[in-house]
């Protein structure tokens, strides 16, 4: 009988999530509790970290898991390297359940840049009024850049001020609406939209909406994963986990 460990964190690992549910496969569903009030999910969950690549590989073998699914943000770049090395000394089959990136459409204007560095460098000029939707981790380096007006959507209520002299903080959990992100963006006169490229559906919007407004988008590539077995839909991770 298998015993699957879901690394999650996204929609797409909720999905599977109920997949696993109503197929009556054993799973655990594991969050790092990064928000204060995580989705409640159908299978059972664990919350917080397994102790690096070590800790992940006495998990493995202490609770007897016979499949991962590494179905975490594809920013979450320390995960899931800790998944592939941990799965390679345990042998434990490792899949990735990931989304494309984004690609840009007609009527696009993004900047890419390579990381979160590259966004704060490429902030540099004259005063803007800038949405920052890439979450709470990374907000003080955008400090290097203290001449902008900041619209920063937030999980939570920041427990300690963003170290940003010039900020307006709105919380909200995706998905989000393209017609809401629009509203949101015409209201704080936003004209530059900064964005990690996660790929999916949780929160295309903001750039469905930049779109609409003509507003530039400042898109942040990927960071780099070792290699290991990708799928792009549930039926494939249902496959594999059969075969
Ligand atoms: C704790 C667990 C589900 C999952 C929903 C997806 C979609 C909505 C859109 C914007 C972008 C951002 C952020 C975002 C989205 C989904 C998905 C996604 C982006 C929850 C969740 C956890 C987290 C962690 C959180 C990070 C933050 C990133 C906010 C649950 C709600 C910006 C990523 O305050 C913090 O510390 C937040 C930390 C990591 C990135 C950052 O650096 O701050 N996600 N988000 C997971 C854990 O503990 O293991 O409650 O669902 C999940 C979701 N957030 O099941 O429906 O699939 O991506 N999450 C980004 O893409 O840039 C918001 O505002 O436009
Ligand atoms: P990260 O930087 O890759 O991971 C840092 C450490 O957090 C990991 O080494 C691990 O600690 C722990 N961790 C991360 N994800 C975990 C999980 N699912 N279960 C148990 N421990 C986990 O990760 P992150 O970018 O902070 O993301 C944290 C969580 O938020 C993930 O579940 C991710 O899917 C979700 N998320 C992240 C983003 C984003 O933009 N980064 C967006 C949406 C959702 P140990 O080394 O101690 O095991």
């Amino acid at each position: 009988m298998p015993n699957v460990l879901v690394l999650g964190g996204t929609m797409e690992a909720s999905a599977l999530c109920r997949a696993l549910a109503e197929a009556q496969i054993p799973a655990t569903l594991s969050y790092m509790g990064r928000v204060e009030r995580p989705r409640p999910q159908p299978i059972p969950v664990r919350i917080g970290g397994f102790g690096g690549v070590p800790g992940l590989v006495a998990y493995l073998r202490d609770h007897a898991v016979s499949h991962v699914v590494d179905a975490t943000h594809p920013f979450a770049a320390q995960m899931s390297t800790n998944a592939v090395r941990a799965c390679d000394e345990t042998g434990v089959p490792l899949i990735a359940l990931t989304r494309p990136a984004w690609q840009p459409v007609p009527g696009d204007t993004w900047q890419r840049v390579p990381d979160m560095a590259g966004a704060v460098a490429a902030l540099a000029g004259p005063p803007r009024r800038v949405m920052l939707a890439i979450g709470r981790l990374h907000l003080a380096e955008f400090a290097a850049q203290p001449q902008h007006h900041y619209l920063l959507r937030l999980v939570d209520e920041p427990t300690e001020t963003p170290p940003l002299p010039r900020h307006t903080v709105v919380v909200d959990r995706g998905p989000f609406s393209a017609e809401a992100d629009e509203a949101l963006m015409r209201d704080h006169a936003i004209d530059l939209v900064v964005s990690k490229n996660a790929g999916g559906t949780g929160s295309v919007s903001k750039l469905t909406a930049a779109r609409a407004l003509g507003l530039p988008v400042l898109m942040i590539d990927r960071p780099q994963i070792p290699p290991r077995r990708i799928a792009h839909d549930i039926p494939d991770v249902l496959d594999w986990l059969s075969a």
